[in-house]
């Protein structure tokens, strides 16, 4: 029997009344809990072939990078745990996803001084930029494996980013380059309105 996600919540509450107010502390403002995953994509899912896969590291850098699927998966990995925000108001807790540190990716390439921003780009065309100075925490990784397993595609396979401390909106699926630049320039969402930065604890949804 499947349990209403609402219903389970409060099963919790009833079996320890301190678990709401844990998950409360969690929640940022505006948002609710959901035991699902959402798809929520802009487009199609692309069909990405791990033999033509390429990940490239280009703009402001010393060496500009290109790398196969064997290149990246031997690359050394971290397992993070996240609280993840949409938007569109859902919030999923406790997601565990495993992938390369963007930071150690930089450092491959080595920016140069004058790079401070990040555009990540998807196959399908999907943009979204970050600080690089926001890149550098452990917790931002390009991961390929969701809940034990490869990540499925319409969550972003083969691979995807993972930025735990902005919404959702932020990690690009599908991710095939990243390219470092001196000033910033809006992603596809923040172009239609969406707030440049998109801290969920501050709530900077829009403009
Ligand atoms: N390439 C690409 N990445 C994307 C999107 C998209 O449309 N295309 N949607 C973004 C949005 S708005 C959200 S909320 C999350 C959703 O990820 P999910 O489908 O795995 O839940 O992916 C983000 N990354
Ligand atoms: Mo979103």
């Amino acid at each position: 029997m499947k349990i209403d996600p609402l219903e389970r919540v409060a099963r919790l509450i009833r079996a320890k009344p301190t678990r709401k107010r844990e998950l409360d502390a969690r929640l940022p403002e505006g948002q609710f809990l959901t035991e699902k995953f959402p798809v929520l994509s802009y487009g199609p899912t692309p069909k990405i072939d791990l033999k033509t896969w390429r990940l490239r590291l280009t703009g402001l850098v010393e060496q500009e990078r290109e790398l196969d699927w064997n290149e990246f998966t031997a690359l050394p990995t971290t397992t993070i745990e996240a609280d993840i925000h949409c938007v569109t108001r859902w919030s999923k807790l406790d997601t565990v996803w495993e992938g390369v540190a963007l930071r150690d990716l930089a450092l491959k390439a080595k920016p140069r001084p004058a790079a401070r921003f990040v555009m990540q780009h998807s196959y399908g065309g999907y943009t979204t930029n970050l600080p690089l100075d926001e890149i550098v925490d452990e917790d931002v990784i390009l991961a390929h494996r969701f809940d034990s397993a490869p990540l499925t595609p319409e969550h972003g396979g083969p691979v995807r980013v993972v930025v735990p401390k902005l919404y959702f909106w932020k990690s690009a699926k599908w991710v095939n380059q990243l390219e470092f630049l001196p000033e910033d320039a809006p992603g596809f969402w923040e172009g239609y309105g969406y707030h440049n930065h998109g801290d969920p604890w501050k709530e900077e949804r829009f403009g």
